[in-house]
């Protein structure tokens, strides 16, 4: 279940985490998809606290190519983190629209500061195609997008790290990882070394979805989670269905599989903030992409196929 009935919406228009253009554009079409209507459908008041603002590419420079673009995504970063936190201290249930995933360096830095605070146990479900867990010297391509899973254990640029001027966010040992079929050789060795739990196409090719997320909830349950926030990456999902997202890779998961993870989790446990990332309208078709991502959302919050 959703731990809130006000839902609050905020979008992180960034796409300088990204090296494609057009994530930026993501909270536009997760709205012009009315995820605000399908909510409310479900029974919730949603809000829209409008979008961060975030500086346009052709006015920033490259200054470190190991980290492009990091002075305005360390600036909007932090606005998110204060805006999300704001969020969570008043009770509420913030629902990030992205945006590139840099945009959880910031949302996860807010419901951490705010977890510290009311000494709350966060967990987070980190549902991507990717491991998101590259450093300034492992990234391949000097994209901040992906080195937010990292930064939140609090290893990489300070400035990133240290949002609200404590690190880590989060222990290593309440992070999940699932959706995983492309990891960069640097990564592998983080989640190996910080025994993070992992659970990669090849995992729920064997076991499927259920065990996977029935696994994934007995751990967090045992880790005594008491704040679960999931950062949904649409290009978990296979691009066959998925087509608009920052970036794709075969592979991934099906329609139903990802539906049967939000629908068991909304069933077994509390979710507390959400938030949907890289979603790409130039790559899409007719917004097709981010209604799926709003279809997705609608399971998560309650949304059942026999239940009227
Ligand atoms: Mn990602």
């Amino acid at each position: 279940m959703i731990l809130n009935n006000t839902i609050r919406l905020i979008g992180f228009p960034m796409d300088l985490g990204a090296d494609r253009r057009g994530v930026d554009m993501g909270p536009s079409a997760l709205r012009i998809a009315d995820i605000d209507k399908h909510i409310e459908e479900l029974g919730y008041k949603v809000i829209d606290d409008g979008d961060i603002a975030v500086k346009m590419q052709e006015t920033q420079e490259i200054e470190d190519p190991q980290l492009k673009y990091l002075p305005e995504i360390v600036t909007s970063c932090s606005k998110l983190a204060t805006s999300v936190k704001s969020i969570v201290d008043e009770g509420d249930f913030p629902l990030i629209l992205g945006g590139d995933h840099s945009m959880s360096i910031g949302s996860i830095a807010g419901i951490a500061a705010h977890c510290k605070e009311q000494n709350k146990r966060l967990g987070v479900l980190w549902i991507d195609a990717h491991a998101d867990m590259n450093t300034p010297e492992t990234t391949p391509s000097g994209n901040i997008h992906g080195m937010p899973l990292a930064t939140c254990l609090g290893i990489g640029d300070e400035s990133l790290t240290n949002i609200f001027e404590f690190a880590p966010k989060i222990p290593s040992d309440r992070i999940v990882l699932i959706g995983l079929r492309s990891v960069d050789p640097g990564e592998k060795t983080l989640i190996k070394e910080k025994g993070i739990k992992a659970y990669s196409m090849l995992e729920i090719d064997r076991q499927s979805i259920a065990k996977v997320i029935e696994e994934t909830i007995i751990y967090f349950k045992a880790k005594k989670i008491d704040h679960l926030h999931i950062s949904f990456d649409l290009d978990s999902v296979d691009p066959s269905i998925a087509t608009g997202v920052g970036t794709p890779v075969p592979g991934g998961l099906s329609f139903r599989e990802v539906h049967l993870i939000m629908e068991t989790i909304a069933e077994q446990m509390v979710v507390s903030s959400f938030e949907i990332a890289e979603v790409n309208p130039i790559l899409d078709t007719k917004n097709s992409s981010a209604e799926l991502a709003v279809a997705i959302a609608s399971s998560l919050f309650g949304k059942r196929i026999l239940e009227v």
